[in-house]
Formats: structure tokens, sequence, C-alpha cells
């Protein structure tokens, strides 16, 4: 169970250091483009964007790691003994991928209280601190620079093996004396093995008491990462993904954003020969301020896909800056449009989930957003917003459904098989909610809340949801997963 969290834990770390490469403009490939019109989506939603991270306070965001980390060390320069701060500081300049000076300001507080430099409980967590910073080097020189598409997947494969060891190896020194005094470490244990293995030394020279032993065997391991091959590896924080057709032209096509407040998205358009091509800058997307989540719907019934963009999900504080979400309209040649305001969706709401469904049954598509709330401070209450002839109107409050909570999920579907849609509600902090309608004479009449009624209030901390019918008997089912906190805690980077 441990080793599973741990493994858990590794990936993202893996998968955030992987994240933090720096690249010219963010495609990576825009430089073997031919001149294309770079398309600009000139949008009111952009501008109140800027507008609110002007105004908006990073210093308790924990993504904004170039921003905390100038904070950080300002605050070191007026305090210099102060451990705490120090620490704070390593920690961002790690988290922003400045991994050496990261190395040099533990180093320090090891130089200022030299009974830290033996491995004990006090100084437990400042060699684990270590341990993460020589296995990012190892990723940075290796996985980063010489990127290959065996890189970063574990287990690793041969060709992921680093050339340059001394991260890995360092890091092996730090665990192994890590465990020597805390031998039942799982985190410990877990880094060591991925360092052993970064080096192609698992499982070999792992030491016995340490060694966990794969439980799956290396043919059913065999993935590459073929993006950067695709063209298909933009740099982005996080975010959203839709693979769909967007050109109608049968084949699937693929859209990413990212959470990085200063990040765009990308739009790659499949030429149906197994290739993709970066159409980012003349479908106007790279204007675009990208989202923690992306949904496809095609809310004015012309065929072509749109694109929904929930943004500022985790930032439930206002001086975080939170933002609306928007909605891009397909133009059906390739190029988008923000038309968020002019058809009523403008709504400043913390949100990563939501869903387009017909909920009145007059054939076209309405949009639940589910909103995150986390304090009594300031409260977002979901949105159901009726489309009327492709303009929208918020009447969530019309059929209780504006609810509050921290909802990180959404799903409609019919679950009382009455040909009317019901919706299904995950809550990060609280019962999850269900909404069944309730129909009379054929006309909705409102939504019942009954999560306790059908036993479907847990688990706690819920996240994703989904509905789907699992074992064909003609009932749709959901499932809701649970995301507990706690498991990441203890994790440096
Ligand atoms: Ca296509
Ligand atoms: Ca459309
Ligand atoms: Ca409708
Ligand atoms: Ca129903």
């Amino acid at each position: 169970m441990y080793i599973n969290s741990f493994r858990l834990c590794i990936c993202l770390f893996l998968f955030f250091a992987c994240t933090s490469q720096e690249h010219d403009n963010g495609s990576g490939k825009d430089s073997a483009e031919p001149k294309i019109e770079n398309i600009v989506i000139d949008s009111a939603i952009n501008d109140s964007i800027d507008n609110i991270l002007a105004n908006a306070s990073f210093m308790y965001s924990i993504y904004e790691n170039e921003t905390r980390s100038k904070m950080l060390g300002n605050k070191l320069n007026q305090k210099p003994d102060d451990i705490n701060t120090r620490f704070s500081y390593a920690r961002e300049l790690l988290n922003n991928g400045d991994t050496q000076e990261a190395i040099s300001q533990i180093e320090a507080i090891l130089n200022l209280i030299p009974s830290l430099k033996n491995v004990n409980d006090q100084s437990k967590m400042f060699h684990e601190f270590l341990g993460v910073c020589y296995l990012r080097i190892g990723e940075q020189k290796n996985c980063q620079e010489n990127h290959n598409d065996s890189s970063c997947i574990i287990p690793i494969d041969v060709k992921g093996i680093h050339n340059y060891k001394y991260g890995s190896q360092k890091a092996i020194e730090i665990y192994s004396r890590l465990l020597k005094i805390f031998p039942n470490d799982n985190q410990s244990r877990w880094l060591l093995n991925i360092a052993y293995m970064t080096l192609g030394k698992y499982p070999e020279d792992v030491p016995k008491a340490y060694l966990i032993p794969l439980s799956i065997n290396k043919s059913d391991w065999a993935m590459n990462n073929v993006s950067t091959r695709l063209g298909i590896d933009g740099f982005g924080l996080s975010g959203g993904v839709i693979a769909d057709d967007f050109d109608n032209d049968g084949f699937i096509d693929i859209v990413t954003s990212t959470w990085g407040t200063e990040g765009q998205m990308f739009y790659y358009k499949n030429d149906g020969k197994g290739n993709f091509t970066n159409v980012t800058k003349s479908s106007g997307l790279s204007s675009v301020k990208g989202g923690l989540n992306l949904i496809q719907t095609d809310y004015n019934n012309d065929g072509y896909l749109d694109i929904y963009i929930l943004r500022s999900g985790w930032m439930p504080e206002r001086n975080w800056g939170i933002m609306p979400n928007s909605l891009l309209k397909n133009n059906g040649d390739e190029t988008f449009t923000d038309v968020t305001i002019e058809v009523g969706l403008y709504s400043v709401t913390p949100s990563q989930s939501a869903s387009w469904f017909d909920f009145d049954n007059d054939g076209d598509l309405d949009l639940f957003v589910a909103n995150e709330t986390n304090s009594q401070r300031e409260k977002f209450p979901c949105e159901l917003f009726e489309n009327d002839n492709y303009t929208f109107k918020n009447v969530a409050a019309n059929y209780g459904l504006n609810k509050v909570g921290y909802f990180k999920g959404v799903t409609t579907s019919d679950l009382n098989n009455d040909g009317w849609f019901d919706i299904y509600l995950s809550n990060l902090k609280g019962d999850n909610m269900y909404f069944e309608s309730e129909v009379f004479n054929g006309k909705l009449l409102t939504f019942n809340e009954k999560a306790k009624y059908a036993g479907v209030t847990y688990p706690i901390s819920s996240f994703p949801c989904w509905t789907f019918d699992a074992n064909n008997d003609g009932h749709e089912d959901i499932y809701v997963a649970s995301f507990d906190g706690t498991a990441f805690k203890d994790q440096s980077g």
C-alpha cells in the first residue's frame, strides 16, 4: 500500500520535473514551422484574465515557484540565519528547477548547524530533500537535456538509462545513509530503487534488504513516449487535453491547455498519415490563456466541436487570481473565436469540472459548472446555464442546483431511466450529491437531492467521477474516485 503511494509520488515528481524544462516559446517545434500568420483572438476574456493576474498574490500558490522563490530570497536576505525561511527558499528553488542552488541552500543549513550533517530524526527531512535534489539533477541532465522516447518512464528501460550518472549516484549515497538509520523508511527505499534503475543497476546492485521487486514482466512495460517524434510535446504545467475531430476530416486531433498563468493552448491537427501538424498559431489558440481542464461540446449545433475552458480549479481564494471560464466557438475553418461574453457565459468562479448535457430535452446542450468553495469567506455556488438559441442564462437556483461545496467532479446521465438527465457531483470536502430529475406530464419540474437515499455520498475526498453501465443491465452506474491529499505530504518536490 505504502509502496503504491510512493510510486504515485515519484511519478508525479517525475512529471512535474519534466514539465520544468525550458523551451523557446513552448512548443519546441515552432522554429521548424513555415511562416504562419499568428492569429490572435481579440478577447475581453484575455484582458479580464490579465487584469485579475496583475492584482493576484501568488505567495501561497504552490505552483508559482519563480515568484515565490524571489519573494523568499528577499525575505532570507533580511534574516539569513532563519533556517525555516532558508528551507522554504530551497524548496521553491527546487520546484522552480534551480536545483543546484537549492542544494547550496541546504548545505548552508548543514554548515550553520553541523549536528544536522548526521542522519537523525531532526535532520532527516534535510537529507531526504537532498536526495530528491540529486534525483532531479539526474533527470534534468538526462531526461530533459538529452530527451528520448524512453526518458522518465518507469520502469526505466535501456534507452532511458542515464548517461550523466552523478545525480543518481549521489542520491543512492543519501538514501543508503537514510536507510541505515531508518530501515523501514519506504519512501527512501522506493527512491533508492528508482535511482539504481536510472543507472541500469536494478535489481542486481540494490541491497537485498531494500530491493522492491517488480510485479510485472518486462514485456508488459514496453511503452515509449512518442510525443516528440509526433510534434505534440508542447510545454505546460499540467492542464487539459481533448482528443477529438475538430475539423471534421475523420481524424482525431489534439487540443491541450496548461494551468500555468502565463501558459497557452496548443492545437495539433492530425494529418491522417500518422503525424500531427502544430496549427496553434493559425487557429488563434496561442493567444488563449489555457486552463486546468478542457471539454469539447457543440453548443450551437453546427456540427463543429467547440471548446470550453475551465480555469482556477484548486484556487479557492480570491487573491490567487480566480479567473473566468471560456467558451471557444469553432469557426469551422480551423480557427476559434472566444464567445464567452456574447453568449452570456462570463462568470468568475474557480472550477475544474463541468458537463454539457441537454437537461431540458429541447435539443440543445446546456452547461452545468461544478464550482469550488473552500472557505466561508467567499462562496461559489454551482451554475446551470440553460441554452436558449445559443445564448445562456444561469438557472441553477430555479432547480435547487446552486449548491456550494468543494466540487471536483460532475457527471450527468439518466440514472433513474425516466428519459431525463440526472446529475452527480463529487465533493472533495463533504458528502457527494445526487440530483434526480422530477418530471410531471413530460415537463421537468425540478431536481431532488437523493445521495443519502441512493447510498452515493461516499467516498470522502471525492474527485473524478463518471457514469457508465458497468454490468450491462440497462441501468447507468456511477464511478467516483477518492483523492487523499495526505498521501503526498511527506514528499519533497
Ligand atoms: Ca481531424
Ligand atoms: Ca459548434
Ligand atoms: Ca437544452
Ligand atoms: Ca432521469
